[in-house]
């Protein structure tokens, strides 16, 4: 009774997600990021509407000005008739849902506009992971049906890497701080900049840091894209029309040379991350539920090993079975 219920009213929310509303795309996203058990059936029925949307990654350390060149970037967007939706992950962030792009940028002119859609995404909080959830966020920004999505997220750590494997074309914004470049290179930003951007140009420093990405860029072998390395000053709107004009031709170039290879491989790679944590999913929810509380109880305990303990259930495939069909009832 409840769960007909409750499968009325994801109905009624999916019905109004695809009529653009707002609100029902708020609580699906919600419903994603705190893992709702009805998470994966969300994304599920939305997934054949994503596949539109260009996906831009922004990334770089944290003050070198990201959230506010994004904000100059919805300006040129919206100039350009183009919707647009902003995830900030900020993993030091302690809010979850309310903070949005760092409290220095004010927003308020872009909140008033219905075409631009913002929403943060603290590390802290999110359940499942947090590339998991921006993951999945982004194929609901996706089939809602905005033109363009950027992520911001801090260019440090593995999750922030994998998230920037989300975006079609990856931004790698740096300063002419001593040593920006080279903190680039150890983070593995060179590897997956699409552009580069160096902001704050108003600053000493700008022309030695332009050039010594160059090089890198000139060093870096094969005959495809060459990272354009772009200079910007994101507080006065200097060099956002430029670093636009460099999105879109990365964007064309994508269209022209598509890499069948590298797609199947990038189709792969999301299958197994997407298989894996719908099973870890229903691992979690239905093991206590599979008259295996002798086994948990050795598990807790520390007296059992967990690894022939792991291998014994799959290879109990009556236990499997139970494990794969269940997590429904709980
Ligand atoms: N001098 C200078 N400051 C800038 C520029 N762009 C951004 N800033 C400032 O840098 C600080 C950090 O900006 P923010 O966008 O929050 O950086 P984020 O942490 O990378 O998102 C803010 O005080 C901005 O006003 C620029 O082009 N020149
Ligand atoms: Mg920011």
């Amino acid at each position: 009774m409840h769960r007909m219920q409750a499968e009325d009213r994801l109905e009624q929310l999916l019905k109004s997600f695809t009529n653009h509303d707002r609100s029902a795309l708020a609580r699906l996203i919600t419903r994603v990021e705190n893992r709702s058990p009805d998470a994966s059936a969300i994304i599920e029925r939305i997934y054949p509407m994503a596949g539109h949307a260009h996906v831009v990654g922004i990334t770089g350390a944290p003050g070198a000005g990201k959230s506010t060149l994004v904000n100059r970037l919805i300006a040129e967007y919206r100039a350009a008739g183009k919707t647009i939706a902003i995830l900030a992950i900020d993993p030091s962030s302690p809010f979850s849902g309310g903070a949005v792009l760092g409290d220095r940028v004010r927003m308020t002119d872009h909140y008033k506009d219905s075409q631009v859609y913002i929403r943060s995404l603290a590390s802290r909080g999110s359940h499942g992971g947090l590339s998991r959830a921006a993951r999945e966020i982004v194929k609901l920004l996706d089939a809602f049906g905005h033109d363009v999505i950027i992520i911001e997220t801090v260019g440090v750590g593995q999750t922030e890497l994998s998230i920037m494997d989300l975006a079609d074309t990856t931004v790698v914004v740096t300063v002419p701080e001593g040593g920006d470049s080279v903190q680039v290179m150890k983070a593995g930003l060179n590897e997956i900049a699409d552009i580069f951007v160096v902001n704050k140009a108003d600053r000493e420093g700008a022309d030695r840091v332009k050039a010594e990405l160059q090089l890198n860029v000139h060093l870096r072998s094969g005959n495809g894209w060459r990272p354009p390395v772009l200079m910007t000053q994101a507080a006065s709107g200097e060099g956002i029309a430029p670093l636009l004009a460099a999105i879109e031709r990365h964007r064309s170039y994508l269209a022209e040379h598509v890499d069948e290879a590298h797609e199947a491989e990038r189709r792969r790679r999301e299958f197994i991350e997407i298989f894996s944590a719908e099973l870890e999913d229903r691992a979690r929810r239905s093991l206590n539920g599979l008259g295996r509380a002798r086994m948990l109880t050795g598990i807790s305990a520390g007296t059992s090993n967990p690894y022939r303990e792991a291998r014994r259930m799959i290879e109990d495939m009556e236990a499997l079975r139970a494990l794969l069909a269940d997590g429904r009832e709980n």
